[in-house]
């Protein structure tokens, strides 16, 4: 379209390159929302403030009109792409820290699920907290997320779900921890979309975590429980 050529990102205010990278993301426009991220960075903006006014807002209203069919699957394809595309850009600058190790995290999606976008996002901001990240990616089976506790010997295990047919999944993975007794060696977190407290509470996570801040704030509080509690 012509009048979208004629748009030099780096010549519109704050306000209206947010907002255009919104109309980015909704179009799957990756190289225009790395150019964008870019020059918020470029301006000084903080990560955290590009990732989640930029970034997540823009998905956010995808989302909508996703939910009312009004965008498809691969539409929704090309702005997740274009998301990751950003979010690449601000992942060495949300992880930079000189924090001391605070714990480990294993962290995966669900069987079932392929969403990943929030539990990368989830992975990025606890890594910057300075915890360190195990991710075991999309779609798995509980086998994955006991091979890999065995295996790291993590503090925390964490599970994403964005399918209220995905989402009962935790459970499983949660009652056969309790049944190889070693529920109660880790802090269980969960997120996603669809869930809410009652949910955690009813599969017998540790705690609900609504978005990426939520779960660096629960799992320092949760640490920090953990090491007053001394050697079981
Ligand atoms: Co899908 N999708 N999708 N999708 N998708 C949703 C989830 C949906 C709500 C859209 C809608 O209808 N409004 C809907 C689910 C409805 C339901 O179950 N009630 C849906 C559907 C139906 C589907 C398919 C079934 C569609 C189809 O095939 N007909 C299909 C399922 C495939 C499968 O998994 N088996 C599908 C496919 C896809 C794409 C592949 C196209 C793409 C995923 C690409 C990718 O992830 N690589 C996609 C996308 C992008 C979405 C939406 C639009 C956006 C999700 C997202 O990335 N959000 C989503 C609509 C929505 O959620 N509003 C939708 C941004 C992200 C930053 O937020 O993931 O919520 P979120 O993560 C947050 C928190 O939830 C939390 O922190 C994160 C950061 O702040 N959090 C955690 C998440 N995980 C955590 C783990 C933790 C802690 C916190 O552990 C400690």
């Amino acid at each position: 379209m012509a009048d979208e050529d004629d748009i030099v990102l780096s010549e519109l205010s704050d306000d209206d390159l947010v907002a255009q990278m919104h109309d980015d993301l909704y179009d799957g426009l990756k190289e225009e929302i790395q150019e964008g991220t870019n020059i918020l960075l470029g301006r000084g903006w903080q990560p955290y403030d590009v990732l989640t006014k930029a970034l997540v807002e823009g998905m956010r209203i995808v989302g909508i009109d996703f939910r009312d069919g009004i965008l498809f699957v691969p539409e929704v394809l090309l702005s997740a792409n274009a998301m990751k595309a950003g979010m690449a850009i601000l992942r060495p600058l949300l992880i930079e820290t000189g924090a001391p190790k605070l714990g480990k995290m294993v962290v995966g999606t669900v069987k079932g699920d392929i969403h990943d976008i929030g539990k990368n996002l989830v992975g990025m901001m606890m890594e910057g907290a300075g915890f360190e990240v195990i991710d075991l990616g999309i779609n798995n089976p509980v086998e994955n997320y006991l091979s890999a506790i065995d295996e790291h010997q993590p503090d925390i295990v964490g599970m994403s779900a964005l399918l209220t047919t995905t989402m009962p999944y935790m459970k499983v993975v949660i009652d056969t921890m309790k049944e190889k007794g070693i529920r109660d060696d880790y802090i269980v977190l969960v997120g996603g979309a669809p869930l809410n407290e009652e949910f955690a509470e009813a599969v017998g996570a540790d705690a609900y975590c609504r978005d990426a801040a939520v779960a660096v704030e629960t799992a320092q509080e949760l640490m920090k429980r953990k090491h007053n509690r001394g050697p079981a």
